[in-house]
């Protein structure tokens, strides 16, 4: 870290804390996605209840991550975690196409809630590995992706979570945007 990063730092003119809010529907691998993060094995991710909590520090940020379950019995929970939320990771399951729908409407939802209006978002075609994913544009009509503005950082990134590829990048495009 630079000499003017840790004054600027000092004087509390950069963030050294994010809360990242993962939200998506069930089984698109939000919790996968953790799990690459906090370098734990994605072998043994499993649905998760309710949600859970981690923490991790990458490049100085403490970052506490709040893990949803998409299922849908929770939904009624991420609103409460709104307020603490600096930045949102929206992870969809490309290959799912049935419930791209599904998708688009709790997205939208997200979108529109007015706590959340300038937070960025990264969201994550994941499931990419899978010879059926939508690809990138596909997913960016199906479920009425919005382009970056003035109120909001947006971007789309195509991954894979099981394998590792595109997490890394993703993360540091929205750290870079808090
Ligand atoms: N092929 C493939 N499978 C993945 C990928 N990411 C996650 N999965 C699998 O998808 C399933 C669901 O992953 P989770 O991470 O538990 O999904 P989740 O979104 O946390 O699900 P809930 O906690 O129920 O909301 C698991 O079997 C994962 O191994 C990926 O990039 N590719
Ligand atoms: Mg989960």
């Amino acid at each position: 870290m630079g000499f003017l990063h840790k004054l600027l730092k000092k004087l509390g003119l950069v963030k050294t804390k994010v809360g990242l809010l993962i939200l998506g529907l069930s089984n698109s691998g939000k919790s996968t996605v953790v799990a690459r993060l906090t370098k734990e094995p994605v072998e043994d991710v499993a649905p998760t209840v309710g949600f859970a909590v981690e923490s991790v520090k990458i490049e100085g940020l403490a970052v506490t991550m709040f893990d949803m379950s998409g299922n849908q019995r929770y939904h009624e929970l991420w609103q409460h975690y709104y307020k603490d939320t600096t930045a949102i990771m929206f992870v969809l399951d490309s290959a799912d196409r049935a419930r791209f729908a599904e998708a688009d409407a709790v997205l939208q939802e997200v979108l529109h809630a007015e706590t959340l209006k300038r937070v960025p978002m990264l969201f994550l075609c994941n499931k990419m590995d899978l010879a059926l994913a939508a690809s990138p544009d596909e997913v960016a009509q199906a479920l009425h992706l919005p382009a970056a503005s003035a109120a909001r950082a947006f971007q789309l990134q195509p991954c894979s979570a099981l394998e590792g590829k595109g997490i890394k990048e993703g993360t540091q495009w929205l750290l870079d945007h808090v």
